[in-house]
Formats: structure tokens, sequence, C-alpha cells
């Protein structure tokens, strides 16, 4: 039997089951067409934003790939991207629309990787907008809105990112439980934790690593081992979030990476094949 998943974009509505935290503040239910709530932060919320950013900003030009650098470049300039005020998840969505065709939703806290990977395969981020405790501005157990606008969003705006983004999602739809978990691995080793090679050296392009400053040296040192992506050895390959990563994967490229990962979405077993159609934003079954 094939899980059940979602054909239009609108069915993402009934995809927000939460494995952690609640959010009671938050909308729970918030439409996937609605507009993003404005947030007002207060000045203790702003203090943790502006400390994250100075401080991952020192990093940035030498540990961020040059997607990263040249989108966070333009998200200064036109979208309110700078030390002293967190962004709107609106504003954020409108500009990553305009880019790649990504959009934003409010997440109430950790969802259910079936429910987050299906919204990929939509071009649809579903964000948290709240921000970590101040009491340790510099680390997150669980993703908060410094996390998603400092590692995730830059990325989303790059073409290339954005589809391996999708590809990732697409792959997911009416997978096992079992699949699920190898692409939750694979979500896990590129998206939250990817390097990859640029000009000779290796850069980080993953969002866990973009949002903490202590991961991020580390990854780029010579103490983790580095691994070339693979998607058939990645996917099963053992991860925790309690401590730094013993192995990072590095991509050649997005798509290289892409490509990859498209051959392995292939060998899923499903009764049917899936075709994303971008104008009705939905999912055509063969
Ligand atoms: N939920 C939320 N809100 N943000 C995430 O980044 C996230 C998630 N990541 N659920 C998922 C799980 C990821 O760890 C994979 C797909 O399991
Ligand atoms: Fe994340």
């Amino acid at each position: 039997r094939v899980p059940w998943f979602p054909k239009k974009i609108r069915d993402l509505d009934k995809c927000h089951h939460l494995i952690a935290k609640y959010e009671p503040d938050l909308d729970h239910d918030h439409p996937v067409r609605d507009p993003l709530p404005r947030v007002e932060y207060t000045v203790q919320e702003t203090a943790t934003w502006r400390e994250v950013y100075r401080k991952l900003n020192s990093l940035y030009p030498t540990h961020a790939c040059k997607q990263y650098l040249d989108v966070f470049q333009q998200l200064e300039k036109c979208c309110g991207y700078q030390e002293d005020s967190i962004p709107q998840l609106q504003d954020v969505s409108r500009f990553l629309k305009e880019r790649t065709g990504f959009q934003l939703r409010p997440a109430a806290g950790l969802l259910s990787p079936r429910d987050f990977l299906a919204s990929l395969a939509f071009r649809v981020f579903q964000s948290t907008q709240y921000i970590r405790h101040s009491s340790s501005p510099m680390h997150s157990p669980e993703p908060d809105c410094c996390h998603e606008l400092l590692g995730h969003v830059p990325m989303l705006a790059d073409k290339e990112f954005a589809q391996f983004s999708q590809a990732i999602g697409l792959a997911s739809l009416g997978s096992s439980d079992v699949e699920i978990e190898k692409l939750a691995a694979l979500y896990w080793f590129t998206i939250e934790f990817g390097l990859c090679k640029q000009n000779g050296s290796i850069k980080a392009y993953g969002a866990g690593l973009l949002s903490s400053y202590g991961e991020l040296v580390y990854a780029l040192s010579n103490t983790p081992e580095h691994k070339p992506f693979d998607p058939e050895l990645t996917a099963v390959h053992p991860y925790q979030d309690q401590t730094f990563q013993p192995v990072y994967f590095v991509a050649e490229n997005f798509e290289d990476a892409t490509a990859k990962l498209q051959k392995y979405a292939l060998k899923i077993k499903k009764p049917f094949s899936l075709h994303y159609d971008p104008f009705t934003c939905s999912i055509e079954i063969l």
C-alpha cells in the first residue's frame, strides 16, 4: 500500500504533524497560501539575533560557498538582512518566490520527516518563526528563525540548490517509512550539513553549519572526515544531533548532486512515477 501523499500544493495544509515542541502562540493550521504573519520581536530577541548575525557574518567570507555569499549580499540589499532587526518571513518568502519559486510557510516546531520532505516537493519550506532562548545565543537544539534565515534561506534562493531540494522532496512522495528514513539521512548530510568543492577548496552549504559558529569552523578543519557525496552510502550513514558530526559529505557541485540524487530516487520502488507540473503546482501520476 502506498502511503498518502499531497498531490496539490493545498494538500500541504494536512502536512504539519509535529514531532517536537509546540509553540502555542503560533497558528498551527496556517494555510499554505495565506500571507505569513508579521511578528514583532522583543528587544531581547533582537539582541540574540544581533549576536548570532555578527558572529556568523565574520566567518561567511571564508567558510560559506559562493552561492551563499552572492545571495546574502542581495538579502542585505533588498530584504532587510541586517544585525539590528530580524527579517520578516513574509518579505523573505516574497524574495525567494521571485528567485526560485520557493515560498515559506510558518511551522510551529519540528515536523515529521515525511511532512517536512513532502513540502519540499512543492517548493514550500516550512519555517519556524520564533527565536532561540537568549541564554544560549550560539546554540539551539531545535530549528529557530536564526537557523532558517541564516542557514536555509540564502541557499533556497539559488536555482540549482532549489532544484536539489525539490528533488529530495519529490523522491519522498509515496515512499515507505524505510525509504523516508534514508531520505531524511540524505537531507541531513546535504541540506543541513553539506559541504561542496569550490575552486580547489571545500566550503559549506548546509544550513546546520551556516547557522552554527562552532560547527562551521570545525567542519572545515582537518578534524572530521570528509567523504564524497554518494546517495547510496550517504543514505545509510548513521547520524545524531547531540554533538558535531564526525563525518561530512562533499558534493562536486549542486548539478552533480541533483543528478546523483535523481538516479537514486529512480530506484525507490513505487507502483507509478511522478511528475511535478510547475504551472499548476501539482503532482501528476504517470
Ligand atoms: N521540521 C522543521 N520545522 N524544520 C526542519 O528543518 C525539519 C523538520 N527537518 N522536520 C526535518 C524534520 C529533517 O530533519 C528531516 C527531513 O528529517
Ligand atoms: Fe534546518
